[in-house]
């Protein structure tokens, strides 16, 4: 697909390439991408029409909702649903499964989604972003239940994420590859802008929050301290830190320049299993993170391999330039 080919024009151009496809999964496609214009243009708003700002209410993981998290869950789930293409949907912003109205046509796909990752950002105007993981739902079942969700990451049919940035750019895998979608805001179409994405497999950037460090596991704390101590020490290179403190700003400077992006395991966070979610951050971020030729794990295991067992799980995660991330895989295994 050339530069500049409109990503609607490059979902119907993938649908074509399998005889077999209904067409369904393009109007999915197609429904997140309008229900991420439509939040990248409240995102881009902001205080001009009063939506910065905490809600006054917290989400099933504890944390104060702004008011831009229950907004573009909204969005979201509104889109999704009128577009009748999913069967139930799930959301970092609600608690539980979300069940159509009775009335409401099924389709034969379920949604998870963090809606807006990152959004302790949007007050102080950082990079935000939508995830997004597409799994198929149960045949013949009305209303699935969060069991129906609970698929491991091999399963997914789907993954993406929607940042915004300087530009609002959708990355989006099907599992043949990543291609980045950066929205013409003139013409509110994306269009093509980075085709076949593809990781460096080797980097000389990590992400991690220092401020966890006394609370870190020895793997962890081994290859932190070598990429500090730099070219003297054992990894033979300079390394340079970031740390954006939002999800999708990491994972899309790692798919553009490589780098490895950690929050793993720690003794402050070992009961709750860790900090990010399974199912609408590790998972979808996983997936293309892999499919653009990286690696990603929580230190002993493959993140995509692990069978979910509740909607709102959290793991560890370690991400990013295939060599590096295998160091640190060695190291748990040490
Ligand atoms: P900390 C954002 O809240 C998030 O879920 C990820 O996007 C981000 O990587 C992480 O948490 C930041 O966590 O502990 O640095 O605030």
């Amino acid at each position: 697909m050339q530069i500049g080919t409109s990503l609607t024009h490059c979902l119907i151009e993938k649908q074509q390439a399998h005889p077999d496809a209904s067409g369904e999964f393009t109007l999915l496609m197609n429904d997140i991408v309008s229900a991420c214009k439509v939040i990248s243009s409240y995102v881009n708003k902001g205080n001009l029409i009063g939506i910065l700002g905490s809600a006054e209410t917290e989400n099933v993981q504890g944390e104060t909702q702004k008011k831009l998290d229950i907004i573009s869950n909204d969005v979201f789930t509104d889109t999704l649903m009128q577009g009748t293409q999913v069967a139930a949907l799930a959301s970092e912003e609600m608690d539980d499964v979300y069940h159509l109205p009775a009335n409401a046509k099924r389709g034969k796909y379920l949604c998870v989604y963090d809606p807006l990752d990152g959004s302790s950002n949007i007050d102080v105007n950082v990079t935000v972003g939508t995830i997004f993981s597409v799994l198929r739902a149960p045949e013949g079942v009305e209303n699935p239940s969060e069991q129906d969700f609970l698929q491991p990451g091999t399963t997914q049919v789907a993954a993406g994420y929607c940042i915004y940035g300087p530009s609002t750019i959708m990355v989006l895998t099907t599992g043949e590859g990543v291609n980045g979608f950066t929205l013409d805001m003139d013409i509110g179409e994306f269009k093509l802008t980075h085709p076949n994405i593809t990781i460096p497999e080797d980097t000389k950037e990590f992400a991690i929050n220092m401020s966890n460090q006394r609370f870190w596991d020895a793997p962890v704390k081994r290859y932190i301290d070598e990429c500090l101590i730099g070219k003297e020490g054992p990894r033979g290179k300079d390394f340079n830190m970031r740390w954006v403190a939002s999800m999708v700003a990491e994972v899309h400077r790692i798919l553009t320049r490589g780098g490895v992006f950690l929050y793993p395991i720690d003794s402050k966070i070992r009961a709750q299993g860790g900090k990010l979610r399974l199912m609408y951050e590790a998972n979808p971020m996983a997936m293309i993170v892999e499919q653009a030729g990286g690696m990603a794990i929580t230190g002993p295991e493959r993140i995509m391999d692990i069978k979910p067992h509740k909607l709102h799980q959290r793991v560890p995660v370690i991400l990013g330039s295939k060599n590096e991330v295998q160091i640190l895989s060695d190291y748990h295994k040490a």
